[in-house]
């Protein structure tokens, strides 16, 4: 049963050009007018693959063949078709395609599952200006709080008007939420996003864990001061305390094992040169596939900035975001994968997954795996990204047998 590999490579060039001009690389941004129209167009090929689609009332984008035996809850594959900004053609994308053509490849091949069979492109995977990842997989998951739903970007706007700007209802989102006895199991296909499969040589990755992730918003006060005529010595000097902060985080970071931290903003109120800042913040992230060395992680930031403020003479406040705690995929579902990939042929490796995706909030509701296939120099997240299409192909054959060895396992749900 081969995979119609044409199907994703025209997908793949469709989508690449359903993105927004006036960003680098390949951004469809979530709940952008891109994002929007991506997501209509997987809803068109998830139709014509014979699937009962719909929209749920974050933005998920769900897809359902039924099964032969309608007592046995369904098996779920997918992943999201949402990029950061400048970001790259393949990162979650493969994973939707992918999905559908496994849908495909059974209706040609005239196979019916025993399982209903779920299609899913998660709404907002890689998150947005409020600061919350994986909203679509969140809000399946029961997990998508009102507080995420307050959320809010530097101008005020929240999520729930950005989900609205978009056409869904986030007053509806307990709605989108499933029950753990309507999964038997998740499987996601996904490029790597790092260097291990080509290091290795080898074409399919079988997740053991995905990392968790802490984010941070550290706010600093110093003392507003001219800049000709205040003495460096005397200074309180919000930018350098946060510039100290910046490589802190690189530090403690480089320190640990398996431990990466990385900052996306430093801003001040004073833009000026002539001004010494009196404000600044700092945001940033942890990620450990450890939870309690993310608490470490957190407890270290907090003393290095003690001695910082110490060194500049101001004061910083520190506050963590929503910690999300690294997921362990489930070890038989993995072995099911494995054993799918050596059936047909392909070696396989275990490696933990350094980015987050959707299997961490599906791992909540059941046994969760996850297929990788290599990234090209291991980069990701830039329009560099690249992944052959004959190693997406291997994936598909992987996802697909792996869903007709779920299927044939009585559900132990
Ligand atoms: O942030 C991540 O790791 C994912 O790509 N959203
Ligand atoms: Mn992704
Ligand atoms: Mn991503």
């Amino acid at each position: 049963m081969d995979p119609e590999i044409d199907f994703i490579q025209q997908g793949l060039s469709h989508l690449a050009t359903v993105v927004d001009p006036d960003l680098p690389g390949w951004s469809r941004v979530g709940y952008s007018e891109y994002d929007v129209a991506g997501r209509a167009w997987v809803a068109t090929q998830m139709r014509e693959a014979g699937l009962r689609t719909h929209v749920d009332a974050v933005g998920n984008v769900i897809g359902v063949l039924e099964g032969a035996d309608s007592a046995v809850p369904a098996i779920v594959i997918g992943s999201h078709t949402d990029t950061v900004p400048g970001g790259g053609r393949f990162d979650g994308i493969i994973g939707v395609l992918g999905a559908i053509e496994v849908v495909r490849t059974l209706q040609r091949a005239g196979i019916r599952l025993h399982h209903q069979l779920r299609v899913v492109d998660f709404a907002n995977e890689e998150g947005n200006a409020q600061g919350v990842k994986l909203v679509g997989s969140r809000a399946i998951a029961g997990a998508l709080t009102p507080e995420h739903l307050s959320a809010a970007d530097d101008t005020g706007f929240t999520l729930a008007e950005l989900l609205s700007s978009a056409g869904h209802a986030p007053e509806r989102a307990s709605s989108c939420r499933w029950d753990t006895k309507e999964v038997a199991a998740y499987l996601e296909l996904h490029i790597e996003q790092g260097p291990v499969l080509e290091q290795e040589g080898v074409g399919i990755g079988v997740v053991t864990r995905v990392c968790g992730i802490s984010t941070f918003v550290l706010d600093v006060h110093g003392r507003r001061d001219h800049a000709g005529t205040t003495p460096m010595e005397t200074r309180q000097d919000a930018m350098c305390c946060a510039a100290d902060a910046v490589l802190a985080v690189q530090r403690i970071a480089a320190a640990g094992r398996d431990t990466v931290g990385t900052v996306g903003t430093v801003t001040t109120s004073s833009p000026l040169t002539n001004v010494i800042s009196e404000q600044a913040r700092v945001t940033g992230e942890f990620r450990s596939p450890e939870g309690t060395v993310l608490d470490a992680l957190q407890d270290q930031l907090a003393q290095e900035m003690h001695r910082i403020d110490g060194r500049h003479r101001t004061s910083s406040s520190l506050r963590w975001g929503h910690t999300d705690l690294p997921a362990i995929m489930d070890g038989d579902l993995s072995g099911i994968i494995a054993d799918a990939a050596a059936q047909i042929g392909h070696d396989a490796v275990r490696l933990y997954s350094g980015a987050t995706h959707d299997s961490v909030e599906m791992a909540r509701l059941a046994p969760a795996g996850m297929i990788f296939v290599p990234s090209a120099g291991g980069r990701s997240h830039c329009p560099e990204e690249w992944t052959d299409i004959a190693h997406i192909e291997e994936g598909v054959r992987v996802l697909t047998q792996s869903v007709l060895n779920v299927d044939a396992v009585p559900t132990r749900r």
